[in-house]
């Protein structure tokens, strides 16, 4: 009787639980975009690395199903079954309490802990249906849930065997709600991504994933016996490599730290910053130990071996990592995070931890490695030197251009001021960028026609950045200055627009215009999209005309198939090449008219992604730029 009663009482708090994470899903995965939903997938597959973590798990497969559900499959011991004392299996609190299992559980570093550490029960309540079967003790049990509630009949309270197995692993099969997420198409370039992240995290772990939702089933296998040392060399593959990668790794206050970097000779620095293999895309307390501990050392074994003279000033910290590709990995039992995504470390013993292994353990390389010290050295006078130049260009470039703004050349600005209700359209093309401008709402909206490509920022030094006519209109325009390595002149709050757009060509060169604006935001204005201030124009690639019925503009050939089938009798089909073929009119119903148009906000996440692709975009290898494309057109679907 006692059980029935505290059964009870369990299953009406759950059902509580569960309904809150339905009810406000963006507290608990961040959003309901794309983004949201392929974090699920992450959500998952991170506890599967917790039992890798664990010591029990060498294996994660992830399938793209072709009915859009995904299956995770782990190699572990299983999660439990057997009755827990609230009288339910054990997996049934898993899947239905909010933050089931405590932090210390098995291993002494959960993966979860970062911004949706939160676990299955939360992908479990956002789920169409949930099913699952865990190998274990030499059977196979299965459950299953539908939108978090238990549909599966359990046994004198066990669940239900499916049959015999020798193995033992959890395989879970979901289907994200369509009742709650915008988009239901997983990504799979962004899931790929977070694969190989995850593997070059975790050496001794194999991911295989599988798209099985086009014609062919694609499959990758991802294995990185050389850690982050790997991961290093993947990102520096397509540069010039100044000396081999270092790496180091050490222990201090029961964090663990693992570092490891490489120079190249361009002007770039990237460090990524990692906690309990979770990106940390705001970076946070680990980084700034490193860095600073790094940079004191660096500095004093400039002065020690003569780079730097008595009289000369120190470097500053972005000469030092002039060139520098790094990953800084730890371990820490109890994570906190904040920052504008939540994905900025927050621990002060973070940072003390990396900067003690920092600094015991770089003199250990140095003093045995003087040519790689020298070459470091050698990147961090050329950052001084073009420092001291561009600081000059910068101050000229503000002080003379301030206030030119409205005068400034193609921009056609909008009438009225009011930022919070103004637009301003990035068009690509002169001719475009006319029609665009008869068509606009002029009380309200800017048009900004930039002409061909934009300089790719990713590989230009900031000199050349700022020379730019077209990103000095743009900066100008925006009224709000930005930010690079060397000082932080970015302030949002004078923004002139509430909305930044891009609009682009649906083609190849249209994305490439995108990804080089994404790639320029991202490194000098990030703060525009970390607000949701950027977005992209999706102008319609088809009008048709039927001889009957509606005129209706369709945004992909998915469209055209289906208006084709569902659509009788015969119709006029008009393919749109370019914006430039569109009248005012046209332009004005498609792409400008806040009624009718379909605009995309940009993430954080697919500014990233941009920036990370710039190098394949830019290259001259034609055949990886188009399949780049491709990929993506295939997984790009429609906000409408
Ligand atoms: C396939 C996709 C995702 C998982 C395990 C294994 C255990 C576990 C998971 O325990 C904590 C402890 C008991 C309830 C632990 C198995 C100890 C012994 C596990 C996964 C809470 C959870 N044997 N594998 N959880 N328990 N894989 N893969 O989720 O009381 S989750």
């Amino acid at each position: 009787m006692a059980k029935t009663n505290s059964y009870d009482a369990a299953s009406i708090s759950v059902l509580e639980g569960l309904e809150a994470v339905r009810k406000r899903p963006g507290m608990y995965i961040g959003s309901v975009s794309r983004k949201g939903l392929n974090h699920l997938i992450y959500e998952i597959v991170d506890n599967a690395v917790d039992e890798h973590l664990a010591g029990f798990c060498d294996r994660i497969q992830v399938f793209l199903e072709k009915d859009g559900s995904c299956t995770v499959v782990d190699n572990g011991r299983g999660i439990p079954v057997d009755m827990h004392e609230k009288g339910l299996p054990a997996e049934r609190l898993v899947f239905t309490t909010l933050h089931a299992g405590g932090k210390f559980d098995d291993s002494a570093y959960k993966t979860s802990g970062g911004l949706h550490g939160v676990g299955s029960s939360v992908v479990n309540a956002l789920s169409a249906y949930l099913d699952i079967e865990i190998s274990r003790d030499g059977q196979i049990h299965h459950d299953r849930y539908e939108r978090g509630v238990p549909t599966e009949e359990l046994v004198n309270g066990l669940l239900p065997v499916l049959g015999k197995t020798k193995m033992t692993g959890t395989k879970i099969n979901f289907l994200p709600d369509s009742e709650i997420f915008e988009k239901t198409r997983f990504s799979a370039t962004e899931v790929k991504s977070r694969m190989h992240e995850t593997a070059y995290l975790n050496p001794n772990l194999t991911i295989v994933f599988e798209d099985r939702r086009g014609e062919q089933t694609e499959r990758v296998e991802y294995h990185e016996p050389d850690g982050i040392i790997g991961f290093v060399k993947e990102m520096t593959k397509n540069k010039t490599a100044v000396c081999e990668p270092v790496y180091y790794k050490g222990e201090c206050e029961g964090i663990q730290v693992e570092v490891a970097f490489q120079y190249t000779n361009d002007f770039q620095e990237n460090v990524l910053g990692f906690c309990n293999n979770i990106y940390n895309a705001e970076g946070g307390t680990h980084l700034t130990g490193f860095k600073t501990v790094f940079t004191q050392v660096m500095n004093s074994y400039a002065r020690e071996i003569g780079v730097l003279k008595e009289k000369d000033a120190n470097f500053t910290g972005a000469d030092i990592r002039n060139g520098m590709t790094a990953v800084v990995s730890i371990k820490h039992p109890d994570p906190r995070f904040e920052g504008q995504t939540k994905t900025k470390l927050d621990n002060p013993d973070a940072s003390k931890a990396t900067g003690k292994v920092t600094g015991d353990e770089i003199v250990l390389y140095f003093d045995r490695n003087l040519e790689v010290l020298k070459n470091v050295l050698s990147c961090a006078e050329k950052s001084a030197k073009i420092r001291k130049t561009e600081e000059r260009a910068k101050t000229n470039l503000l002080t003379k251009q301030k206030y030119s703004f409205d005068s400034n050349g193609k921009l056609a600005n909008c009438e009225k001021k009011d930022p919070s209700r103004c637009e301003i359209f990035i068009v690509e093309g002169d001719s475009a960028g006319g029609s665009a401008k008869t068509a606009r709402d002029r009380n309200y909206q800017a048009i900004l026609p930039i002409r061909g490509k934009i300089l790719n920022v990713e590989k230009a030094s900031i000199d050349k950045v700022l020379a730019n006519a077209e990103i000095k209109t743009m900066i100008n325009a925006f009224g709000c200055g930005f930010s690079e390595g060397y000082g932080n002149d970015f302030d949002i709050t004078k923004l002139r627009y509430d909305k930044i757009v891009i609009m682009a060509d649906a083609d190849v060169d249209g994305a490439h215009i995108s990804t080089l604006l994404l790639t320029l935001f991202y490194r000098f204005m990030p703060e525009l999209i970390y607000e949701g201030h950027v977005y992209i124009a999706m102008p319609p690639l088809y009008k048709v005309m039927p001889k009957k019925g509606k005129e209706e503009y369709l945004y992909d050939d998915k469209a055209l198939e289906k208006y084709r089938k569902t659509h009788k009798g015969s119709f006029t089909l008009q393919r749109y090449k370019g914006l430039g073929e569109m009248d005012a009119q046209q332009l004005w119903e498609t792409t400008l008219n806040p009624k009718t148009r379909i605009l995309k906000r940009v993430e954080i996440e697919d500014a990233r992604m941009a920036s990370e692709v710039t190098e394949v975009l830019m290259g001259s290898d034609v055949p990886p730029r188009k399949a780049f494309i491709y990929e993506h057109a295939r997984d790009a679907e429609l906000d409408i």
